[in-house]
């Protein structure tokens, strides 16, 4: 068979969405790149999923539907037939159906982003079924939220742009790590001038190559951003104008910024003042200014709050009146996405099931019936996501995957934590060997992903499988009959160029370069809201605030230290974490430590320690390396359970306590103690 390249979209949940050329040999995929005609991806991808042939074709795939063998969380699975796993499952399903479908619950998260093998059939099946939704929360909606109330969207600068400025704020996000095209534009910037400022309290990569670095204490973004505007109110670097015709409820959130003089924010931030004066002045006199914002700010308690503080500094001084001035966390709000039309709610048929929130699936599998809850979950349908590794107090969510009267159904790869409790493991195809389409939330650009190779073993794509499902269970409405190829079409209507898809792989949306140059913000108001209505009538603050941890560090005399758990560079999530070749460039999981608080445990560097609080303990090695600040940890994540110590990973640790707005997790607002184990 010739040589052949196929193009198409990386899956990953990343800000990039880049676009990728597979390489086919005799129907392996032997290299996938990146697609040099696509700009934002340049040609490049990461070291991760530069291995992805090495991930499609990995000894370890689960290529044929596997039935539990052994007790609960064994891992021990026989092959099936898809024919006697589709039935079965079909009739334990339609069983519970019948007594009440809402506890029946589906649990999907964005390993893969494909708005097709993602949110389509599968949300056409549970709606036809009557099933508990999702709240799927466990990433973003803190400080999506928090956009929709100031800025009226998930939207901000086109990311291109930021190479023409000449201030940048890199704000809670280790771009190298996570964000990896857009530190190149970065870098762009920085070669014509631009200086680099750093908000994060992790000495990351992305901090040690900037010009500086702001090392706060976790969750106190909110605080240096209102002390960052009773500078510019100081320094009078305000723009008027723009305040006046663009925003509501100036009179108001002056008076809160007046509260945060600069020694105040430096307390609470654990920062140097001058340090915070300087920062405001750079960005009250450098035009023009852009912040890339990212979710690490918002995965505390006051996370929405933190967003909203920062998301209002571009309207104080203007920035948004040019290109490269403004700020970026998301831009997903921008792609006109038929979710209608791809997930049928209509099938609900006036039905109205209630919603669990994907962050406290620990407790909530362990609920019984009751009136408040309503019926206690009986199936658990997992697909792209691994929650035993992922979800916040894994002690919980394992204690409820464990459960005998617990029906699982694990679509998948590979055989990861949450997969060992299934009952049923069915074969999950990868990007490589299915259709699907993208949004991004880093860049503007629609991708199409064509598959480049056959579906590997007996696997079958997330959209096929509940087409299947849907079929055993009687289904038979029209929309269960569209092909994945059909849904690639129905996912942006006639809005998006198909044609251009299918022939470049990739279509720019029309979005303006400078989206709120003259205001027009999505909001009721029409302005950038520093009030929000919305939030005042949901009886929260309606002016950004700060908003303290849930759990104070140095408050608890068991517990001193605070502990975050940003991903390892070479993980995404958990995903990657079982190839070799990128476990062997992360080592071992690890604990970042500053030398005092090491020095005062007996730690060393590379001692096994162990993490813990009242709801649990990990175990990993302390690293020295200059990355942790004193009184906060690191715990890098996600490891594998069973690839870690112990069959311990980090969320261990984390609480399902939620965030200020959108019932977020709050994974990096915790409190812990380390005890050193042995020494290397
Ligand atoms: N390599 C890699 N890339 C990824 C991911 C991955 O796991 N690995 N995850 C992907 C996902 S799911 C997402 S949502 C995106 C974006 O995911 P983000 O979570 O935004 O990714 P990071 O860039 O690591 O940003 C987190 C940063 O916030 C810092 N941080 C923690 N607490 C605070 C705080 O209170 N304040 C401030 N200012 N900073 C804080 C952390 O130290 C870390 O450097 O990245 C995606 N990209
Ligand atoms: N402590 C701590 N915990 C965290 C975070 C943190 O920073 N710290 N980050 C949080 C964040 S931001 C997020 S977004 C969540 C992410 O949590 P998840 O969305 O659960 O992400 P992954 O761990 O990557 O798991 C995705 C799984 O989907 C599978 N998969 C991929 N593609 C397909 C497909 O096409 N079909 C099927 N059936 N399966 C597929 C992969 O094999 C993988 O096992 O984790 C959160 N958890
Ligand atoms: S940088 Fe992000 S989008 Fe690009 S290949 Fe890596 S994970 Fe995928
Ligand atoms: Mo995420």
């Amino acid at each position: 068979m010739p040589t052949t390249t196929v193009r198409g979209a990386c899956p990953h949940d990343c800000p990039d969405t880049c676009a990728l050329i597979t390489t086919v040999e005799n129907g392996r995929a032997v290299r996938v790149q990146g697609n040099p005609a696509h700009a934002q991806t340049g040609g490049v991808l990461c070291a991760k999923v530069s291995r992805y042939a090495e991930r499609t074709h990995h000894a370890d795939r689960i290529l044929t539907p596997l039935k539990r063998t052994g007790p609960k969380g064994s891992g021990q699975f026989a092959p099936v037939s898809w024919d006697e796993a589709l039935t079965d499952i079909a009739q334990r399903l339609g069983a519970i159906a019948a007594r009440d479908p809402q506890a029946i619950l589906p649990y999907s998260y964005a390993g893969t982003m494909g708005l097709v093998q993602g949110e389509s059939m599968d949300r056409r099946f549970f709606h036809r079924l009557g099933a508990s939704l999702l709240g799927r929360t466990i990433c973003s909606t803190a400080g999506g939220e928090a956009l929709v109330h100031t800025l009226g969207g998930k939207l901000g600068m086109k990311v291109e742009f930021f190479a023409e400025a000449k201030l940048i704020l890199i704000w809670g996000s280790n771009s190298i790590g996570s964000n990896l095209h857009f530190w190149r534009i970065a870098q762009q910037a920085k070669r014509d001038g631009a200086r680099l400022v750093c908000i994060d309290p992790r000495r990351t990569e992305t901090a040690e190559k900037c010009h500086e670095h702001l090392q706060l204490r976790p969750g106190t973004d909110a605080a240096l951003a209102l002390a960052l505007m009773h500078e510019l109110i100081a320094g009078d670097w305000l723009d008027h104008d723009y305040i006046d015709r663009h925003t509501l409820g100036w009179e108001q959130l002056r008076a809160r910024a007046l509260e945060w003089p600069p020694e105040r924010a430096a307390e609470a931030c654990g920062l140097d003042v001058e340090q915070i004066r300087r920062l405001a002045r750079d960005y009250g006199q450098t035009k023009p200014a852009a912040i890339r914002l990212n979710y690490g700010v918002q995965r505390v308690h006051g996370g929405g709050n933190a967003v909203r503080a920062v998301a209002c500094l571009p309207a104080l001084t203007g920035a948004w009146r040019h290109r490269a001035g403004g700020l970026l966390l998301s831009s997903s709000g921008a792609f006109p996405v038929d979710r209608v039309a791809l997930q049928r709610p209509e099938l609900l048929a006036g039905r109205n099931p209630r919603t669990i929130n994907m962050v406290t699936i620990g407790d909530d599998l362990l609920r019984e019936t009751s009136p408040e809850f309503g019926p206690k979950i009986e199936a658990l349908v997992v697909y792209n996501s691994n929650p035993v590794a992922v979800a916040p107090d894994s002690p919980k969510v394992v204690q409820g995957l464990a459960r005998e009267d617990l029906f699982t159904v694990v679509l998948e790869h590979f055989q990861t934590d949450t997969a060992d409790y299934a009952d049923y493991i069915l074969p999950a195809t990868t990007q490589l060997e299915h259709w699907d389409v993208h949004l991004a939330y880093g860049h503007t650009d629609v991708l199409l992903n064509r598959p480049a190779i056959a579906p590997q073993g007996q696997a079958r794509s997330n959209a096929q499988i509940f087409r299947d499902l849907a079929a055993r269970m009687g289904f038979n409405e029209p929309c269960f009959a569209d092909t994945d190829e059909t849904l690639c079409r129905q996912a942006y209507g006639g809005v998006v160029d198909f044609q251009l898809l299918l022939d470049q792989g990739f279509a720019p949306l029309p979005w303006p370069e400078a989206p709120f140059a003259e205001g027009g913000f999505p909001t009721p108001s029409g302005r950038c809201e520093f009030f929000s209505q919305r939030l005042a009538d949901q009886g929260l603050d309606p002016l950004p605030g700060h908003v303290p941890n849930h759990e104070v560090a140095g408050e608890s005399a068991l517990y001193p230290l605070a502990m975050i758990s940003p991903p390892a560079r070479n993980f995404l999530n958990s995903s990657f974490v079982n190839l070799q070749s990128l476990r062997d460039i992360e080592g071992r999981p690890l604990l970042e430590i500053h030398p005092e608080d090491a020095a005062a445990r007996g730690i060393v560097a590379g001692a096994l320690v162990r993490v813990f609080n009242d709801r649990g303990s990990y175990e990993c090695h302390a690293a020295l390396n200059g990355r942790a600040r004193p009184g906060v940890v690191n715990g890098l994540g996600v490891w594998w359970r069973k690839l870690g110590h112990g069959g311990t990973n980090v969320n261990e640790l984390t609480s399902q306590a939620l965030t200020d707005m959108g019932a977020g997790p709050t994974f990096y607002d915790c409190r812990v103690q380390v005890q050193a184990l042995a020494t290397p």
